[in-house]
């Protein structure tokens, strides 16, 4: 009988300990992903390690962006949010982010996109246009997903007509 009881507990006790520790498991993954995802408060090499990187972009109704630059890392995957903070609408002060490849000029890319209005002002061609975002007009906010292209510095702007003197930046890949 006492064999019995202890054996019991026993069981009990390892059943707790399991599932104590699915929990615990379960728990950290989760935070691990969402951890993934920021990119404040980090130092480079945890940064540069990170299969996945997010950047959140902001423009307003003054033709600004508020990052004149943005950093990612080798074969990461890039999330990048676009947000208009402003409340203009898309017709006169609409923002995309556009990455241009290296192939290309900012001023080349502005004045080819001029007669795209169709295409919301991109180039498509992904030998010119590495990854872009639809417009937005004010108060509007998008997300997209692509792949770092390779290590080096690429220029991004928005290609709304006249916009790119203002809004442009580097596009660092490390
Ligand atoms: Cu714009």
């Amino acid at each position: 009988m006492k064999n019995l009881i202890s054996r019991k507990s026993q069981f009990f006790i390892l059943l707790m300990s399991f599932s104590f520790l699915i929990t615990i498991s379960c728990g950290s993954d989760k935070q691990e992903k969402q951890k993934d995802l920021q990119t404040n408060s980090k130092s480079e090499a945890e940064l540069a390690e990170q299969e996945n990187i997010k950047i959140t972009l902001h423009a307003n109704d003054k033709m600004q962006f508020d990052k004149s630059e943005i950093v990612v890392y080798k074969n990461q995957t890039v999330t990048l949010e676009l947000i208009h903070t402003g409340d203009m609408p898309k017709s006169s002060m609409g923002h995309n982010f556009v990455l241009l490849d290296n192939s290309v000029s900012i001023s080349t890319y502005s004045k080819k996109v001029l007669k795209e209005k169709d295409n919301e002002y991109i180039w498509k061609d992904s030998t010119k246009t590495l990854a872009y975002t639809k417009m937005l007009g004010g108060g509007e906010s998008t997300e997209i997903t692509f792949e770092a292209p390779e290590v080096g510095e690429y220029d991004f702007i928005c290609s709304f007509p006249g916009h790119y003197s203002n809004m442009k930046g580097k596009f660092i890949v490390k």
